[in-house]
């Protein structure tokens, strides 16, 4: 195993699943990290998929989907062997803040989560008045979450601040072998595929 690791050998891309209440800013994180451009969105109905690549060769799928409620209940449906799930956060909806940990709750009791590390975004940092990031791992330390290995970042997909970091989501999956001495350390720009 080892000497696979050495030579860069992986199983397949890792899959990665974006979930988060609706207007969280998933799509429009997306297409930041695809395009670099802050594009305008509509709510998405079902899913949106993108096949990313850092520049130092690291393939990951990432699904965006859908959060509006009459669609929470499809999301067991993408959470079948993921190496990553990004669970994305309106910093600025402190009125939907409990609806959305509760959501979290609810995709983190799903089978397929078992030992499932988690990266926490918590968007529309841009927004004057957002709450930071500091401010909502407070409210996360208990929980689903104290089972899995978790992230919190600040970000904004409009403005790209924090998405950098979005790369460490390499180093941070489920059953996925790569090399480790090809990792480019931030900050990194995503290519389409
Ligand atoms: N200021 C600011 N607005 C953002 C940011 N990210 C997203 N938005 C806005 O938030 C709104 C919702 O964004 P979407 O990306 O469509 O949200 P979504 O999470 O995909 O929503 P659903 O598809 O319904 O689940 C849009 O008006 C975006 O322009 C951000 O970082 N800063
Ligand atoms: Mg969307």
């Amino acid at each position: 195993m080892g000497k696979l690791i050495s030579k860069g050998w992986r199983k397949r891309d890792a899959r990665v699943i974006m979930l988060g209440l609706d207007f969280a800013g998933k799509s429009t994180l997306l297409y930041k990290l695809k395009s670099g451009q802050a594009v305008e969105t509509c709510p998405t109905v079902g899913f949106n998929v993108e096949s990313l690549r850092t520049p130092c060769g690291i393939s990951f799928t990432l699904w965006d989907v859908g959060g509006q409620d009459s669609l929470r209940a499809s999301w067991p449906n993408y959470l079948e062997d993921i190496n990553t799930l990004i669970f994305v956060l309106d910093s600025t909806d402190t009125a939907r803040l409990a609806e959305a940990m509760a959501a979290l709750e609810e995709a983190l009791s799903h089978p397929g989560m078992a030992g499932t590390p988690v990266l926490l975004l918590a968007n529309k940092q841009d927004v004057p008045g957002a709450l930071a990031p500091a401010q909502l791992g407070e409210m996360l330390r208990l929980g689903g979450l104290a089972r899995h290995r978790w992230m919190l970042r600040g970000c904004s997909a409009h403005t790209g601040q924090g998405l950098q970091e979005v790369a460490v989501l390499c180093l941070y999956t489920k059953n996925y072998v790569y090399n480790v001495y090809n990792y480019c350390p931030i900050p990194i720009t995503y290519v389409r595929q």
